[in-house]
């Protein structure tokens, strides 16, 4: 009985190491131009944003400039280095939105960060990073409209609309995702879509998914009887310590 409980009692108290780990997706290869002369993340929060908080990484809101245009690799991952113009283009901004190679948009990105949650664990904040590559709302007006999972992220989209990258130019950014959106499968759908006339042409380098993780909390039940057992096994302690008296 006393084994039973103290595992019982291990479980409730389980206070868990809160891991934390980041994930990237795609290759930081400047959309597959080379390599940075500083690495992109440098000053980037990879883990541990609190919901609609951002960072950018060395390159700013203006970003790192590299030629165009480009066209993915056949191993590259699944949305990356893939040049997106609006789901309803109806005008040209830039070179990207004239690129014969352009898709038409929402740009749709699946990240499967499963491997970052440990049995017993929930995630406790995400924290995406995006590689944002010549997005220009601020030059241009036409605005992007960015979800997770199906659901509007208004942070998230302001972030983007705040990159002012005149021309082809990456940069790194962060910000955190609100744990209500997230799904039990650990897998996030990233939309990215754009409206207005639908012609600033945009893509992304690589993604990070950054996780900080707690316990499962135990069922109110389960609780209950850890506790009732914790009382029984003082009251036998005392009654045996009485006994020998
Ligand atoms: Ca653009
Ligand atoms: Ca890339």
């Amino acid at each position: 009985m006393r084994q039973l409980s103290a595992t019982l009692l291990a479980a409730a108290c389980y206070a868990g190491a809160a891991p934390a780990a980041v994930m990237q997706y795609g290759d930081k290869d400047v959309l597959g131009f080379g390599s940075y002369p500083t690495d992109p993340v440098t000053g980037a929060t990879l883990e541990g944003l609190a919901p609609g908080v951002s960072t950018v990484g060395t390159y700013g809101l203006g970003g790192f400039s590299h030629a165009f245009p480009f066209a993915p690799d056949p191993d590259d991952y699944a949305g990356t280095d893939q040049i997106y113009v609006g789901s309803a283009q109806s005008g040209n901004e830039d070179g990207y939105s004239s690129y014969s190679g352009r898709l038409a948009g929402p740009q749709v990105v699946t990240l499967d960060y499963g491997s970052l949650v440990g049995a017993g664990q929930q995630v406790a904040t995400l924290t995406l990073g995006i590689a944002f590559d010549d997005f220009q709302f601020p030059n241009f007006g036409e605005p992007y409209s960015v979800s997770i999972n199906g659901v509007a992220d208004t942070a998230l989209t302001a972030f983007a609309n705040s990159f002012n990258q005149t021309g082809p130019r990456v940069s790194f950014g962060t910000i955190g995702i609100d744990p209500g959106v997230l799904t039990p499968d650990h897998i996030l759908v990233l939309a990215i879509d754009q409206g207005g006339n639908g012609g600033d042409g945009w893509a992304v380098d690589f993604l990070t998914v950054g996780v900080t993780t707690t316990p499962v909390p135990l069922p109110g039940a389960l609780v209950l009887a850890v506790s009732g057992l914790a009382g029984l096994l003082g009251w036998r302690r005392r009654a045996d310590v009485g006994a020998s008296l």
